[in-house]
């Protein structure tokens, strides 16, 4: 049975005070798109079927690489980070899923804490391992990379690890495993590129091999940190590189914080998704480099080409495989559920107008050449307000019609600071 976290009555009570107004949105909204020949229920289901996993790092505050400032009730342990994220998704209803992170996540349990995430309506989405950092009980150092090392018994205990977390997966449902490492090299010369990329793809292989036949392997590429020179896995081109000669269960994950500065990240999009290797997305924003802000709130005309990439993909080949999409922020001065349920709303509404682009207006100006009535295909989308088609969606599902609102009047935060014990001083951007 779902034990939901917050009192579903109350939910039914709120929407029930918006519920005329929001009709009365809806309505006036579905007129305008009737007369521009889009039916606004169609968009509704697409919007319902729509969902992101919720990181499980993120529900805790996060920090810089220099201070972390702790908030009363942030959860202590993967029990309580469920229990938000189950908060989440009941006033959401786009975010069911969870993906852990391990050792971070470790519990003693997995068949306990699968239970626990069923009773909460919670699933579990990719796994993520950590040889980024060292754990006190390893043998050997991260220190020179991992699946990388040039020391063969570093990347044999990275490759453990790595399998280690597929069989907890497996325990918890899980049908994906991202790969992210921060090998690389922080001086000219440090690092001989062609060797490390070499020993690198032979040791994914290695988990590789371990893969259910089901599963995916999402590699995820970063440009930069702690390997400031060179990283390993730099760009979609290494990522891509190393993909291909895994297998076709290895897939590349985007993670939008981690290009080069005005990178093109919907072309990049574009072009995994032609070969196939279009694995997942980790959603987020930044302004200055992998900043991790919440999705949306610099550039949301960005998220919106991202999916409008993702739409133009879908209908060119409607029966492959959707891409695992997932947050990946860190909160600095938010409460996490506050910005966990702000983001998924940005990036549903991304998902949303996209879903409105006349693509044959647009594939004939683009055939035709004229600029300008290309862009404004995309600019007639991007300008519409979709707020009342993911507000109706949401409480037709059981969510919330105004979540902050609710989640606000709820007093969570206050009764889990109440309950909780206190989480220490500490740095770090998780
Ligand atoms: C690395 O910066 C990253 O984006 C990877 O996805 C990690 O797993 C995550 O952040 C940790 O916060
Ligand atoms: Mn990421």
């Amino acid at each position: 049975m779902t034990q939901a976290p917050l009192s579903q009555d109350a939910i039914e009570t709120h929407n029930a005070q918006r519920r005329e107004a929001l009709d009365d949105d809806y309505q006036a909204l579905a007129r305008t798109l009737r007369r521009r020949g889009i039916d606004a229920d169609r968009v509704k289901r697409s919007v319902a079927d729509f969902s992101i996993a919720l990181p499980s790092w993120a529900t805790g505050r996060g920090g810089t690489r220099f201070a972390k400032f702790a908030i009363p009730g942030e959860p202590t342990n993967i029990h309580e980070k469920l229990e938000d994220c189950a908060v989440v998704q009941q006033l959401s209803r786009a975010t069911p899923r969870v993906s852990l992170h391990f050792p971070w996540d470790g519990a003693s349990d997995y068949r306990a804490l699968k239970e626990k995430a069923d009773g909460l309506g919670l699933g579990f989405d990719a796994v993520n391992s950590n040889t980024f950092q060292d754990q006190p009980t390893q043998a050997h150092s991260y220190r020179n990379g991992s699946l990388s090392a040039t020391d063969s018994a570093v990347r044999e205990q990275a490759i453990a690890h790595n399998i280690d977390c597929i069989e907890i997966g497996k325990a918890l449902g899980s049908r994906a495993i991202t790969v992210w490492v921060g090998d690389g090299s922080n001086f000219p010369g440090q690092q001989d590129f062609t060797r490390a990329l070499d020993r690198y793809i032979s040791a994914a292989s290695a988990v590789y091999a371990a893969l259910p036949d089901d599963w995916s392997m999402l590699l995820e590429h970063k440009l930069f940190e702690p390997a400031f020179y060179s990283t390993v896995i730099s760009d979609w081109g290494s990522s891509l590189m190393a993909a291909q000669e895994l297998g076709a269960k290895a897939k590349c994950l985007v993670d939008l914080g981690h290009h080069a500065p005005n990178v093109n990240i919907e072309q990049i999009v574009a072009r995994l998704h032609r070969v196939g290797k279009l694995g997942g997305f980790h959603f987020n924003d930044s302004k200055y480099g992998d900043d991790d802000l919440d999705s949306g709130s610099i550039n949301p005309h960005q998220l919106f080409l991202v999916f409008s990439e993702l739409a133009e993909a879908a209908a060119r080949a409607p029966a492959g495989p959707t891409p695992a999409y997932m947050i990946d922020q860190s909160h600095n001065v938010t409460d996490p559920i506050e910005s966990l349920l702000s983001s998924t709303e940005a990036i549903v509404s991304a998902f949303a107008k996209a879903a409105l682009v006349n693509r044959d207006a647009l594939h004939e100006a683009q055939e035709r050449n004229d600029a300008m009535m290309a862009f404004q295909a995309l600019r007639a989308a991007y300008k519409v307000d979709v707020s009342p088609i993911l507000a109706v969606a949401r409480a037709e599902a059981g969510g919330a019609i105004d979540v902050l609102d609710f989640y606000r009047q709820s007093n969570w935060r206050e009764r889990k600071a109440q309950e909780r014990k206190a989480v220490g001083l500490g740095a770090g951007i998780v």
